[in-house]
């Protein structure tokens, strides 16, 4: 079960505004990304036709009644230019554990993807993303991603409670404006 809820947050540096829906849709990329999971849901998809400073998206994941782990994947392609990804966040919201951090490295401060990230493209002509200094939301670093043709994907499994509760949350921001700027939010088991 999943269900979207709306967040609008504003700061004073930064506009912030979330989209909302309360729809599942179940139209999953055929693609080998997301193979070798026995289940992805589909969190979110959605499509812009302008730039956008860093906007907070947030999302409710149930995990389900064996499942002992899960695997975020976030999917970005952006036709005239790039993704920037920052303060990405799981955190079990009910009973034992509640609010405790279970991704490694969610501000990507780090400096590098590995160990805690991985990540895949459906195109070998891209480049897949990497951890830049330009446009942080917080601290110095941000994930970045230049993907013109194709999605790339960046992934990151974490423990599960079965029948738990969890909020996933993330801050998305897209620099330029154009017609083929898209972004997917997967859950792999
Ligand atoms: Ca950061």
């Amino acid at each position: 079960m999943t269900t979207r809820t709306k967040t609008t947050m504003t700061t004073s540096s930064t506009t912030t505004t979330s989209t909302t829906t309360t729809t599942t849709t179940t139209t999953i990329p055929n693609t080998d990304c997301l193979r070798g999971f026995s289940s992805v849901i589909q969190l979110d998809v959605f499509n812009l036709t302008s730039s956008q400073p860093y906007t907070y998206y947030s999302y409710t994941y149930l995990a389900g009644i064996d499942q002992t782990s899960a695997t975020l994947i976030i999917a970005l392609r952006n036709v005239p230019q790039w993704w920037y990804l920052d303060d990405v966040s799981v955190v079990q919201s009910t009973n034992n554990g509640r609010g405790v951090e279970l991704l490694s490295d969610g501000g990507f401060e780090s400096g590098s993807l590995a160990p805690s990230w991985k990540t895949c493209t459906d195109g070998s002509d891209d480049f897949v993303g990497f951890i830049e200094r330009e446009n942080p939301r917080t601290g110095k670093c941000s994930f970045y991603d230049f993907a013109t043709r194709h999605f790339d994907y960046i992934s990151q499994t974490f423990e599960t409670v079965p029948r738990e509760l969890y909020n996933i949350s993330m801050w998305l921001s897209a620099s330029r404006s154009g017609d083929g700027i898209s972004a997917a939010i997967f859950v792999g088991n």
